[in-house]
């Protein structure tokens, strides 16, 4: 059975796809764990390996409950299909695997997560696929790089850790025009703030492991594009490359998740965004990048792109790297972790953490200070959160380390 079609994006992401009454009448869709589906007869499994029949025969390919939550990616990017995999790094690896062959060029902006980078660089490298690092912040910059070879521009944004933002509409225009397609990870702002497709991307990815499942009980990933890109993505990067599918558990946990994706992005964001003004006034602080502010020097890109600023911000302590550690290891409720997105307000450092896969040296030329601070704000009472932070940062201006 089928209901009408809902307009708005929360009830989107809580009813779309699904009919109660499919399902005796169960509130919350089934999780279904079979790992094979049984055929009517030995003609109908054959015709639905050839493709000639819709229908699930095995869940490294397709799955009930995987299939719910790609439907509802799918219509929360405004794209045609989505594919839900293990993790982040399995959506960004499937997605490469099937569009790029040795002799290719990938474009990236100079800012990515860790583990993306060592991919590219180190990863993709041993296949013969050339990276690329550009200023994505200008798209002149594109223009001067974009050859024949050039098959994917990849980028973040706002990016991890430094929150670069990147003009959607602007890059993909330049990189469409070359025959180039646009890979957007969307993991920051969630299709809550931003949707990329919308503003002209071929593709979405995710770590669902933030945001998305919103809870850090989780890891997963998500990618969303065109039904012809995703059909490919589902049967040549993930079946036969990485083999990394979600599992049905997973993807119930990114489903609950996704109910309460945009009330969470608004509290994430209404927090984060005192948290950034109140950063921004302490004494012990020299810098705060975060979309919200003023003073931030892609503003007008934020307010443009993003429907709010988000939750993460980075910041720089005055007295850098040292202060940053004792910092660190004052604060009480705030935790220091890596990962982002969850209720619980996070903080870690890029250069020892998350994105110590760049040597010192490619960190200096990618714009990742020695001394960042990553916060991932989190739902708790603002009083709270300031109470922590403003004791963490007094005890950080003592010489003696905590
Ligand atoms: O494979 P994962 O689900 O961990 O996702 C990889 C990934 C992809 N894109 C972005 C923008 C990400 O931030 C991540 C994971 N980042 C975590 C972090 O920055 O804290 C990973 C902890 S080492």
């Amino acid at each position: 059975m089928s209901r009408s079609p809902l307009s708005g994006f929360s009830s989107r992401a809580i009813h779309h796809g699904y009919d109660p009454r499919d399902n005796q009448g169960a509130l919350t869709p089934p999780m279904h764990l079979a790992s094979t589906f049984a055929f009517e007869s030995a003609e109908q499994g054959g015709a639905i390996f050839a493709g000639e029949q819709p229908g699930y025969f095995y869940s490294r390919i397709s799955n009930p409950t995987l299939d719910l939550l790609e439907q509802r990616i799918a219509t929360l990017e405004s794209a045609e299909a989505g594919v839900a995999t293990a993790s982040g790094m399995g959506a960004i690896t499937a997605v490469m695997w099937t569009l790029l062959e040795a002799g290719d060029t990938i474009v990236t902006d100079k800012t990515l997560y860790g583990c993306t980078f060592a991919f590219f660089r180190h990863g993709l490298a041993k296949f013969g696929v050339k990276l690329v690092h550009v200023d994505l912040t200008n798209p002149a910059a594109l223009e001067e790089v974009m050859t024949d070879d050039v098959k994917v521009v990849y980028f973040e944004t706002p990016a991890n850790p430094n929150m670069r933002l990147v003009d959607i509409a602007a890059i993909s225009e330049v990189a469409q025009r070359h025959g180039a397609s646009v890979i957007v990870d969307n993991t920051y702002a969630t299709p809550a703030l931003t949707r990329p497709i919308e503003l002209g991307a071929d593709i979405v990815v995710h770590s669902a492991t933030k945001y998305l499942g919103g809870h850090g009980d989780l890891v997963g990933g998500l990618v969303a594009g065109s039904a012809e890109m995703m059909q490919r993505v589902r049967l040549e990067g993930l079946k036969d490359m990485t083999g990394a599918v979600m599992s049905p558990f997973t993807a119930t946990l990114v489903m609950r998740g996704l109910k309460t994706l945009a009330l969470r992005m608004e509290r994430h964001s209404a927090n984060a965004v005192e948290v950034a003004e109140w950063l921004e006034a302490r004494p012990e602080v020299s810098a705060v990048h975060y979309p919200g502010l003023a003073s931030f020097a892609q503003h007008d890109l934020a307010a443009k792109q993003m429907a709010l600023p988000g939750g993460m911000i980075a910041f720089d302590l005055a007295g850098g790297y040292d202060q940053g550690i004792r910092f660190m290891n004052r604060l009480q409720m705030v935790l220091r972790a890596v990962s982002l997105g969850d209720a619980e307000t996070l903080v870690q450092h890029p250069a020892s953490m998350t994105h110590s896969t760049y040597t010192p040296e490619e960190r200096a030329a990618h714009g990742i200070g020695e001394g960042l601070l990553r916060l991932s704000v989190g739902l708790e009472d603002l009083d709270d959160i300031f109470a922590d932070l403003g004791q963490a940062l007094a005890a950080s201006e003592l010489s003696i380390a905590a």
